[in-house]
């Protein structure tokens, strides 16, 4: 009987150790080799081995567990605890969130650090509301124009088959006579291999991941702005960690966000280096393209200002103090 009953008690035990270990989803968008989600996979070995394994969480790249679009509602109806969102997907929800697509706003790593820590205490109140806790944010590398043929100005830009990836991008396809096309990064090689785009703004990063020269030949370093993706998870998930388990969660993000930011800059030019080793032509764009894009620019930052009203004030102030 006495053994019964102590054999009982260690069941008890153990499976109260069991459920104290805790697993998380979190999908991303991005291909396992980007270097979003290889920094998201280091945090989240940084969080198993600070926990010692009480807390795991499982990544889950490409779209393969939710689509891009789908996961900030993931996180938000407790489909999973946490997810990664390039921000300015969210632009229509609410223009904060796209202050970091808006054409030559902020051009370099220093200009878009600033504009991320002026524009950090909006968007993370805005996420707070609907239940979500922003954990970092982390630049991709400067916004280039890939073409499949030679673009000298905005008008060889007309009529272009262009693949969006937010409603920035749509927008600069409308001002430019272009087509716009969303698709998000995981269909990206696909609609360039099947035509159903031949053109598009984004990192020398992406063009890596998707080996754009398998379809394109063109890339002119315009250096527009420099998007985010920011990792936020449900407060509901984060609130039912015991105390040492979120702040070792906490660490771990603060580690990976500054990590982020350098790794992010650095292969910057091992990114175009590929890109011409792989037969690209990669350039800065004429004076005239340029000229042509900073219109573009100038359009969509006053239409910008206008739509954020308040907020959208605030953090151009802060920015630019
Ligand atoms: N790559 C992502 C977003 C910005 C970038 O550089 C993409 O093209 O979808």
């Amino acid at each position: 009987m006495r053994a019964k009953a102590f054999v009982a008690a260690g069941l008890a035990l153990a499976a109260m150790a069991a459920q104290a270990d805790t697993r998380w989803d979190l999908p991303t968008g991005y291909p396992a080799g980007n270097l979003h989600t290889e920094n998201l996979q280091q945090m989240a070995n940084d969080v198993e081995k600070a926990t010692g394994g009480k807390l795991r969480i499982v990544l889950h790249p490409n779209g393969s567990l939710l689509k891009a679009n789908e996961i900030k509602r993931g996180v938000q109806t407790g489909q999973v605890q946490m997810g990664e969102v390039l921000m300015s997907t969210l632009a229509n929800e609410n223009p904060v969130f796209g202050v970091d697509a808006v054409p030559f706003l902020a051009t370099s790593y220093t200009d878009a650090y600033k504009l991320w820590e002026a524009s950090r205490p909006v968007t993370e109140k805005l996420l707070d509301k609907q239940g979500m806790k922003l954990l970092y944010a982390v630049a991709w590398p400067p916004q280039g124009i890939y073409a499949n043929k030679p673009l000298n100005s905005a008008a060889d830009m007309k009529g272009l088959k262009w693949r969006a990836y937010n409603p920035a991008t749509s927008r600069i396809a409308e001002l430019v006579g272009a087509q716009p096309v969303t698709i998000q990064a995981a269909d990206l090689a696909q609609a360039l291999a099947t035509g159903t785009v031949n053109s598009f703004m984004s990192s020398g990063a992406t063009g890596v991941d998707t080996k754009v020269w398998e379809s394109v030949k063109y890339f002119y370093t315009v250096d527009a702005w420099l998007p985010k993706n920011m990792l936020v998870v449900s407060k509901k998930a984060l609130a039912a960690l015991d105390k040492p388990t979120q702040d070792a969660l906490l660490k771990a993000v603060a580690d990976a966000e500054k990590r982020g930011w350098q790794v992010s800059e650095q292969k910057t030019r091992d990114y175009l280096s590929t890109l011409s080793r792989n037969g690209m032509t990669v350039q800065p764009p004429s004076a005239q393209l340029r000229t042509d894009m900073q219109k573009v620019g100038q359009a969509m930052v006053a239409d910008w200002a206008k739509r954020a009203g308040d907020d959208g004030k605030a953090i151009l102030d802060a920015y630019q103090k």
